[in-house]
């Protein structure tokens, strides 16, 4: 059964990768296994992220990315996550909607996830869906999050370019956010420059990002900085969206060759591996120290008072250990 999954996955068969997302999305146990055999087919990738406020045209403008990209001959995967949704309606369908001139390109592959939990969970399930559209052949995958700050899913742990896209009404609010959100992006779009304002936006933005440089000198003298661009785009039109894929692909070109390609890699390893040892305790914590009766005992006498919690929390972590040794 898993191993046909993953066959069929690896063939880039449609109606397979379609249902593994749902299992995943369930938080299906049987996931873990067929996540961990594609995971050697993973990282050829090139993964782009697609972030800002609400509205500001994110949908449209990967509408047009998803087009580009298939002039160039690439095959595309987009997963637009939505961690204000519970289910995937509402703001997902008008991205169906958007984007429905792909739906019958088999060199595309859209599918939107909202949360169904925590945003921990949405965050996990979304660098696993990467993963499986990694595995069946995707050249580009995009994923598109909404919102910058903390309801934000992560999305700077899994992509390789992140987009953050505004739009020309934002100009002061832009100001206000001041902290953060520079570092966020490796490309920033101002977005609808049809309209009013448009380039007074990209010039507080140009300004912005000269003002939070000249942290990493040495990749500056060895001439290997990414001087972080601000380009304007009309999703609705198309317009810059081409200019927009060339910047994406000397990003990429950056990436390689000044090896940051591997520290990325290297960081995500890391917080997945962290991820999985705290979701393994945790699971580990609930079923097997919570339901002894040693713990049952504890948590009373931590209710009349004889020991404190603190206390009571070392004792936990001692058990673990010494199960270890
Ligand atoms: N005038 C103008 N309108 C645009 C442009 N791009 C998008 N829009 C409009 O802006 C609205 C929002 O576009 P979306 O692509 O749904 O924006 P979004 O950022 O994906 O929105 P959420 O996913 O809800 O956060 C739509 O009505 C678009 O037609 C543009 O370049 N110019
Ligand atoms: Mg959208």
């Amino acid at each position: 059964m898993e191993k046909e999954i993953v066959g069929k996955v690896l063939e880039g068969d449609l109606r397979t990768i379609a249902r593994l997302i749902t299992l995943i999305e369930d938080g299906d146990p049987q996931t873990l296994e067929i996540i961990s055999q594609l995971y050697k087919y993973t990282g050829k990738a090139h993964i782009i992220g697609v972030t800002g406020p609400p509205g500001v045209g994110k949908s449209c403008l990967v509408d047009k990315l998803i087009a580009e990209y298939r002039k160039m001959g690439k095959t595309v995967g987009v997963i637009a996550v939505d961690p204000t949704s519970p289910f995937t309606g509402g703001a997902i369908l008008g991205d169906r909607v958007r984007m429905k001139e792909h739906s019958l390109d088999k060199g595309v592959f859209i599918r939107s996830m909202g949360s169904r939990g925590s945003l921990g969970g949405l965050s996990k399930a979304t660098s696993n869906v990467i993963k499986v559209l990694d595995a069946s052949g995707k050249n580009v995958i995009i994923v598109e999050t909404v919102g910058i700050g903390q309801t934000q899913v992560d999305i700077v742990k899994y992509a390789h370019t992140v987009l953050v896209v505004l739009m020309p009404k934002m100009g002061d609010e832009i100001q206000a956010m001041k902290t953060g959100f520079h570092e966020i992006g490796d490309i920033f779009v101002v977005n609808k420059a049809d309209q009013e304002n448009a380039d007074r936006t990209v010039m507080i933005l140009e300004e912005m990002l000269e003002a939070g440089k000249g942290r990493s000198g040495e990749a500056k003298k060895a001439g290997l900085e990414w001087e972080k661009p601000v380009l304007k785009t009309i999703a609705t039109t198309g317009e810059g969206v081409h200019e927009l894929v060339e910047t994406i692909e000397k990003h990429k070109e950056y990436l390689v060759n000044s090896k940051m390609i591997e520290k990325i890699r290297e960081k995500r390893s890391e917080a997945e591996i962290l991820d999985s040892v705290l979701a393994k305790l945790q699971d580990y914590i609930f079923k097997d120290i919570a339901q002894t009766d040693w713990f049952k005992d504890m948590v009373k006498r931590i209710a009349v008072g004889e020991i404190d919690p603190s206390s009571a929390a070392e004792k936990v972590v001692k058990k673990i250990l010494q199960k270890e040794n």
